[in-house]
């Protein structure tokens, strides 16, 4: 069970890491859906999201996709950190093929022009399951703690997050793939997850690895 401490890392750095949510039974089905859908991306769509990954919608019509966003194990999380009635907004596939770029800096959340965008509770969480362990090396999660309530000098410099210049890693020498003094990595498990506030700034490392 997660509770205060979690709940007090998810408020001041913006994340917390839950380690081991699903199961092995779960990890395997996961694993063969989306190994399965992977196996019929356009070549060239692919090429077009060399910095993202892959990006597949969750609504692929495979019922482990449903079991997922109504995990009992995230619900179970979410509700220790405070979160008893979540709602789901959209999920996405992310597989980073072998030696591909970093994915730029940026955040998720999408409506500034409210004024709960600037107070302490997040109004919107994102789930990051990961199927195999992943390390700086094979792409982990950067983030900067505490992004999401704080202002960081990264934020004056960012370009629009899904331009094709960015998605495409056109150049890497942009200051959106820049390591920043201040970022951290997380490195996880196969079953971990990650949650994090959709105003923090995240980024991940490049897959210099020969698996995706
Ligand atoms: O690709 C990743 O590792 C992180 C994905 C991400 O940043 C996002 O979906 O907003």
């Amino acid at each position: 069970m997660v509770g205060s401490e979690e709940r007090r890392q998810l408020l001041d750095d913006g994340y917390c890491v839950v380690e081991g949510v699903l199961s092995r039974e779960m990890l395997d089905r996961l694993r063969a859906a989306t190994d399965a859908l992977l196996a019929q991306q356009d070549p060239e769509r692919m090429r077009r999201a060399r910095a993202t990954g892959s990006m597949i919608p969750v609504v692929a019509p495979d019922p482990v996709f449903a079991d997922l966003i109504a995990w009992p194990g995230t619900l179970v999380t979410l509700e220790g950190l405070g979160y008893p009635r979540p709602s789901f907004s959209d999920g996405w596939i992310i597989s980073k093929p072998p030696k591909s770029p970093r994915l730029f800096w940026h955040y998720d959340w999408f409506s500034w022009e409210d004024a709960r965008s600037y107070e302490p509770e997040p109004m919107q969480l994102f789930a990051m399951f990961y199927l195999v362990d992943t390390h700086v090396e094979n792409g982990a999660l950067r983030v900067i703690t505490g992004s999401h309530v704080r202002h960081n000098p990264i934020h004056d410099l960012l370009g629009e997050p899904h331009s094709r210049e960015l998605t495409e890693a056109r150049n890497t020498d942009a200051v959106e793939f820049t390591t920043l003094p201040d970022e951290v990595s997380l490195p996880v498990r196969a079953g971990d997850l990650v949650l994090g506030d959709a105003r923090l700034l995240h980024a991940a490392h490049a897959n210099e690895s020969g698996a995706p």
